[in-house]
């Protein structure tokens, strides 16, 4: 059996320590063979000089843990770059397909936030990351500074703050894919929702604990559950499945298992 975990929005930061240590306990304590950071791992990234000692803990801890590690940008550290990522052994995708399912940040289907989308395509262009970047690390961080402080003020982090996916841009980027279960973060609203082609499911931001999703590929079938990550438990909240080959998921009866 192979089991690959998502989790997403862990939006860590060096003032809150000890978030790292309850991420670290709380996804390492799940037994998998692949993990997938689907973005806004850290609340900020301006450049791998600005790297705090905790992060690159993490980032060691996590890139070494497993057969496979892969980072999808989001929309507050994707300037981590993948060749800075590679020494933890961390891949850098900017999305992972597998099989029939697809892994994105999420940004991507909250199009009707048509400032966010504009602001997006101008800081993804070479030019505006260069011109970033080579500018000093002092002068990135009081940008940044600048940034966090807008986005306290605001909350930004808040579910209500940001906005939620566009159902039609789901239902196409799912046909583009040809995928029957779509999976992401972003949002900050977790949930199992079915969908005209086939299910999405949204993993959590996260404060001392998680929700993310776990796919248990066995010999004929697969499932996805959305599991709660804590330093002390694991627990199973939903949990769907489908048989290879057909793109259809079934609820499972037994999902509020608690696995450790
Ligand atoms: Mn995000």
């Amino acid at each position: 059996m192979k089991r690959t975990l998502i989790v997403s929005d862990l939006h860590l930061d060096p003032s809150l320590p000890e978030r790292y240590e309850a991420a670290l306990s709380a996804i390492t304590r799940v037994d998998y063979d692949a993990l997938v950071l689907a973005g806004d791992i850290f609340e900020a990234w301006i450049g791998s000089d600005g790297a705090d000692p905790l992060d690159e803990a993490l980032l060691t801890e996590l890139g070494h843990r497993s057969e496979k590690t892969v980072f999808i940008p989001g929309n507050r550290d994707f300037l981590l770059d993948s060749t800075y990522l590679s020494q933890f052994k961390i891949q850098t995708a900017p999305r992972v397909l597998l099989e029939n399912i697809l892994i994105i940040h999420g940004d991507e289907l909250c199009t009707s936030d048509h400032d966010y989308q504009r602001f997006k395509a101008e800081v993804r262009t070479e030019q505006w990351r260069t011109s970033f970047l080579t500018k000093s690390l002092k002068e990135r961080q009081v940008i940044a500074n600048d940034l966090r402080q807008a986005s306290r003020k605001n909350q930004m982090n808040r579910a209500d703050a940001i906005g939620d996916v566009v159902e039609l841009t789901v239902e196409s980027w799912m046909e583009d894919f040809e995928v029957s279960l779509l999976i992401h973060g972003h949002t900050h609203r977790p949930q199992v929702h079915p969908q005209k082609n086939g299910l999405r499911i949204v993993t959590s931001d996260w404060n001392l604990m998680g929700i993310g999703v776990l796919l248990e590929v066995k010999k004929e079938s697969m499932t996805a559950s959305h599991i709660r990550l804590e330093a002390a438990s694991t627990e199973y909240l939903d949990q769907w499945e489908t048989c290879l080959g057909i793109p259809e998921w079934k609820r499972n009866s037994s999902s509020s298992d608690v696995i450790k």
